[in-house]
């Protein structure tokens, strides 16, 4: 058997219950091929691909809290810390109570090549927990928080490992993390990304995910060809990163009609009306029935759907595994030119091949939503110089980093596999930063 082939065998053994890990590796090292062959014996016996798979370190740990009711809760929180080769850990903290260790076992390893694509000195890790911080209030989520920071301080720092936000984690839950921080390790200094701009965030980050969606889109669909301008979208999600994909879809002349939650959809042929979406969202922290409710034009559903909407381009923008195979036909005929990934994983392994195999341009999460990440360090920059810069310095910067992400995955695709393959153009281009430099640093 070859040598990718041993190594999948092996991780497949090793982690049978977590299938999110497995599905994220096998994506990876299946479009590695090519450059793995060309150096198959060396990489074998190194064991570069065994040591890519399994974490640097992992931490599991109970987080109790009392709730409003005096009860006390136990929930369970994670900080896997996967590859530091190119720099201080770097990754969010998932809050939903589908997390388990598979879960951010698969986000932690593809954070590594996201992380590597944005040409910044940030390695791989993610954390969270199986709290759910939906209809808790202020008080239950800010007593969780501190308790999960408890622990989680032993492990971080500015230098070693900086966490940031994610599904359930947004600007509220990183302040009560920042100040239970500060507290307990008795240091001001940049531990956390996406902080609030009065104590050390920058500004930009809460936009950079979905704005940098679309500055990848836009390139991509430029050097193929296409105008962004007058196209229909279908975004999914409607939390941090739709919302502001959908604005900035808006701003490049594109309208988006659809987006979801957990409980339903909305189909809105007028185009989203971004003000009220973030009065819901962000505000009232409300469902999609409140939009629909105050929006004549808005048609709600129950259930999933967005992707049976005609469009142009479509950004799944929720979770792993919301775009399906069935969803892959239907967007492809119904005429869809390009996918592109604002979430993790969002689309199964077999949509993907089918959206590829029939022209679909597909830009895979690890690129289109590193944004956020880039922006992330970009803060942690501010942080070290203890200085701020403006909103137009960071975006301009985002968007260079966007665009050279596309240029970089777009000419590993021709170099290595095949033109238009951004998938492994994206895993090959990650990949071959972090392997020079676990190959510089020794067997660690
Ligand atoms: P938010 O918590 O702000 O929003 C998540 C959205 O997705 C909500 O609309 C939520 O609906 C929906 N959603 C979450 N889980 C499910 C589910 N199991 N089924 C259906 N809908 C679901 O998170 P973000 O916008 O920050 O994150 C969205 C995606 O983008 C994730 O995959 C995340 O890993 C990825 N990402 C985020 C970055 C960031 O900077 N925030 C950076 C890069 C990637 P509901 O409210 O009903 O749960
Ligand atoms: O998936 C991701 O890249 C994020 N949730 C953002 C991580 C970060 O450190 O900003």
């Amino acid at each position: 058997m070859s040598y990718v082939d041993d190594v999948l065998a092996l991780v497949q053994k090793k982690n049978a219950s977590e299938p999110e890990f497995l599905q994220a590796v096998e994506e990876v090292l299946n479009s590695l091929r090519p450059v793995i062959e060309a150096n198959e014996e060396a990489y074998r016996k190194e064991a570069l691909l065994e040591r890519l798979c399994e974490p640097e370190r992992q931490f599991k740990f109970r987080v109790p809290w009392v709730d409003d009711k005096g009860q006390v809760q136990v929930n369970t929180g994670y900080r896997v810390q996967f590859n530091s080769a190119i720099g201080p850990y770097k990754g969010g903290l998932r809050l939903h109570p589908s997390v388990n260790i598979g879960i951010i076992k698969f986000l932690g390893f593809e954070q590594i090549f996201k992380n590597s694509l944005t040409g910044l000195p940030i390695g791989g890790g993610k954390g969270g927990s199986d709290f759910d911080p939906k209809g808790k209030s202020d008080r239950e989520v800010m007593a969780f928080c501190q308790s999960f920071m408890t622990e989680l301080c032993k492990y971080i720092g500015a230098d070693t490992d900086v966490p940031a936000g994610d599904i359930g984690t947004g600007a509220r839950e990183i302040g009560y993390m920042f100040g239970q921080y500060k507290r307990i390790r008795g240091v001001y200094e940049g531990v956390l990304t996406g902080k609030g701009l009065s104590y050390g965030g920058s500004l930009a980050r809460t936009e950079a995910t979905g704005y940098g969606l679309l500055y990848l889109t836009r390139e991509m669909l430029k050097c193929n060809g296409h105008d962004i301008a007058g196209k229909t979208v279908c975004v999914s999600g409607s939390g941090n990163v739709a919302i502001y994909a959908t604005q900035k879809a808006h701003q490049m002349g594109a309208k988006v009609v659809t987006v979801s939650d957990s409980t339903g959809w909305v189909y809105d042929p007028e185009g989203i009306d971004v003000a009220l979406l973030k009065e819901v969202k962000e505000v009232k922290r409300a469902r999609l029935t409140e939009y629909a409710a105050a929006r004549p034009s808005a048609q709600y559903h129950e259930g999933r759907g967005v992707w049976s909407i005609k469009c142009d381009i479509a950004l799944p923008c929720a979770t792993q595994n919301e775009l399906l195979i069935e969803d892959a036909k239907q967007l492809v005929a119904n005429g869809c030119m390009a996918v592109a990934e604002g979430a993790n994983m969002p689309t199964t392994l077999d949509a993907t091949k089918y959206l590829q195999e029939n022209g679909v341009l597909f830009a895979p999460g690890k690129a289109a939503n590193a944004g956020g990440v880039a922006t992330s360090a970009l803060e942690m920059s501010q942080n070290s110089e203890r200085l701020s810069w403006t909103f137009e310095e960071v975006d301009s910067k985002l968007q260079n980093i966007m665009e050279n992400i596309f240029h970089n995955l777009d000419d590993a695709a021709k170099k290595y596999a095949t033109p238009g393959d951004y998938v492994a153009g994206a895993n090959i281009a990650g990949f071959l930063k972090v392997v020079d430099a676990m190959n510089a640093q020794g067997i660690v």
